[in-house]
């Protein structure tokens, strides 16, 4: 499903590109022929050519819509889930974090590291459930809900998770001992690049799947770094330039299709369509 899906995305950014004809993309459509000479339809530019192949499904009652329609859309659309309790998600995060190199370990979201299942924990050298969207902002705890909600939960080191706590994200700071790269300062955390898209997409997920309307308060993105236990997160301006410099890749979207498959059953909009991200804010 997921190879299917990166060739098709592929596919069509190379038509949108109105490349050679007979240069055929690996075509997953049904006529040849006809893909070669049909015109180009597709929007120009990358923020207005991505496509899923849930648009005209899961997304349908999205698709077209712009600003507070299409985040109210995709409220309704994302907020119909099965939910975990905090117990499963160690078992659950071992399935969607898994090292694409070595089955037996997860891959660790901010340090990077490939660390073995088995070595979930509180420990020392363990790695155990990051809420990155801090559970204090918003203060939602582990109770089924948003702190049990795996799209936005990794796995972290133990003590990297610590050195994150509560920040806020923005950029700047002095480097996170064995953060693989990540930097913080006093009141907020920049982690690896790799992972900087990865951040901004789930926290972007949060503010649209949490809306006040069901027990758990309205979480939202704002300017700012020192929100606290308020239902916020910054810093907004940061996290759009994360979410368009490191797009989704292979990793991320594969995460993202085995909650849906196995899981919750919703998907995060932002991993099938990151220019969402700049209709809405
Ligand atoms: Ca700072
Ligand atoms: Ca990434
Ligand atoms: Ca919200």
């Amino acid at each position: 499903m997921l190879a299917i899906r990166t060739r098709r995305r592929k596919a069509a950014a190379l038509a949108a590109a109105a490349v050679l004809a007979g240069l055929a993309a690996p075509s997953l459509t049904a006529s040849p022929a006809t893909a070669a000479t049909a015109p180009v339809t597709a929007p120009s530019g990358p923020s207005t050519t991505a496509n899923s192949d849930y648009d005209d499904t899961y997304y349908k009652d999205a698709v077209g819509k712009t600003g507070d329609s299409l985040k109210s859309s995709l409220h309704t659309i994302i907020s119909d889930q099965t939910k975990l309790s905090y117990s499963a998600v160690w078992d659950a995060l071992k399935v969607t974090d898994e090292d694409p190199d070595n089955s037996g370990n997860v891959i660790l979201l901010y340090s990077g590291d490939s660390r073995s299942k088995s070595l979930n924990g509180g420990d020392n050298g363990d790695w155990n459930r990051e809420h990155t969207w801090a559970k204090s902002h918003g203060d939602f705890g582990t109770a089924t809900g948003p702190g049990t909600d795996i799209h936005h939960l990794r796995p972290s080191d133990v003590q990297v998770n610590s050195a994150r706590g509560n920040k806020d994200f923005d950029n700047g700071g002095s480097e996170v001992a064995n953060g693989g790269g990540s930097l913080t300062d006093s009141d907020s955390f920049e982690p690896r690049d790799a992972v900087k898209g990865d951040v901004a997409r789930m926290i972007f997920y949060m503010a649209v799947r949490y809306e006040g309307d069901d027990g758990f308060a309205d979480l939202e993105v704002n300017g700012n770094v020192d929100n606290g236990s308020a239902p916020y997160m910054g810093k907004l301006d940061v996290l759009k330039q994360w979410n368009d410099e490191d797009p989704p890749d292979a990793f991320e979207e594969n995460r993202n299709q085995v909650i849906y498959d196995d899981f919750q059953h919703n998907r995060n909009p932002f991993v099938d369509h990151p220019e969402w991200v700049g209709s809405i804010w």
